[in-house]
């Protein structure tokens, strides 16, 4: 194996590679892909239907696409996460052939376990003719998925579903882009069945930033991990903060980096079909040893993992500002 750079930051870094990354790329698939990346991410049980709490191997729902640049989604599965991965032999989520609004694919699915429906709840960003737009569908098995529909008009991205409701209503994170120059915004809504969304409320100010993985719930709140999106002379540049919401209320921000903590410095996230970026859709974490494992699209290319532990991230946003009123 050739030894991989070192980053070259010389930050303290909270987030450790899997030394032999990328850990799939479209070599790795059984029948014709161009690339494979920005994969959900969860832990279920083959065929069972079973709580996330009850374990189980390492699901990915992977973003493949293909020689039209059309995206679909297909399952790989893993005892470790890590290795041997076991990848459907044909597309597990394509798009509706019926539904104009995934008529040029589906893309970036972030996967949410929600208890009270024991069901898996799946955003997805819909590609119309109009733009991108949120859809959910639902799964108990990551065999047979079924479809809640488009829930935001386009252009809107980037959503997870939070796992729990707050009071009666749902919430979902995700990020509609406005006509004009009025910046790409976080947003928090909610709905009382899933379907129809409103009470909508800004909850990340920037010229473009988003929701990578769906928020993790702590103790001291639900944790955010979002990109920031940087245009440069040379191209944009995807790099990643964290937040901190409160646990009750998650409209009320607690603290927000302002220094990004993870960034494309390895050439597997620095070339690819969209150079310098890395974008997770699904984190794990290991409630026994508190580590999390970040599972990440390298430069448009491949599926990266990175490792953190939970205390070090919630230890770094404690420390971050509190958002001004
Ligand atoms: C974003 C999303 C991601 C993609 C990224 C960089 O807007 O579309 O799917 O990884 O751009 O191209």
């Amino acid at each position: 194996m050739n030894q991989a750079p070192k980053p070259i930051s010389a930050y303290a870094e909270l987030f450790q590679r899997y030394p032999e990354n990328p850990i799939l790329t479209a070599r790795d698939w059984p029948y014709p892909a161009h690339t494979i990346f920005n994969a959900g991410a969860c832990q279920a049980r083959e065929g069972v239907l079973a709580p996330a709490s009850a374990g189980g191997e390492t699901v990915l729902l992977v973003r493949v696409e293909d020689r039209r640049g059309h995206s679909h989604l297909t399952v790989a599965r893993s005892v470790d996460g890590v290795t041997n991965w076991r990848i459907d032999s044909k597309p597990s989520f394509a798009p509706d052939p019926s539904s104009a609004e995934e008529t040029w694919g589906v893309e970036d699915p972030r996967l949410t376990w929600v208890e009270e429906r024991s069901e898996w709840i799946i955003a997805y960003t819909a590609y119309s003719p109009s733009g991108p737009m949120v859809s959910l569908a639902r799964t108990k098995d990551f065999t047979s998925f079924s479809r809640l529909g488009p829930v935001m008009p386009p252009e809107d991205k980037d959503a997870a579903i939070f796992p729990r409701r707050f009071g009666n209503r749902y919430a979902m994170i995700h990020r509609p882009v406005s006509g004009g120059s009025s910046g790409a915004h976080i947003w928090l809504s909610f709905s009382p069945d899933m379907i129809h969304w409103g009470d909508h409320h800004i909850l990340l100010h920037a010229r473009h930033v988003g929701l990578s993985p769906p928020p993790l719930e702590t103790p001291e709140g639900w944790l955010l991990l979002y990109h920031g999106v940087r245009q440069t002379p040379g191209g944009c540049l995807y790099r990643l903060g964290l937040s901190l919401l409160d646990l009750e209320d998650p409209r009320r921000v607690l603290r927000r980096s302002d220094e990004w903590i993870f960034a494309p410095e390895m050439p597997y996230e620095r070339q690819g079909d969209v150079n310098g970026v890395v974008f997770p859709c699904g984190w794990i974490l290991d409630k026994t040893s508190g580590d999390i494992r970040i599972y990440y699209g390298g430069a448009d290319s491949c599926v990266a993992l990175a490792s953190a532990r939970l205390s070090d991230l919630l230890e770094h946003v404690r420390r971050c500002p509190a958002p001004r009123p």
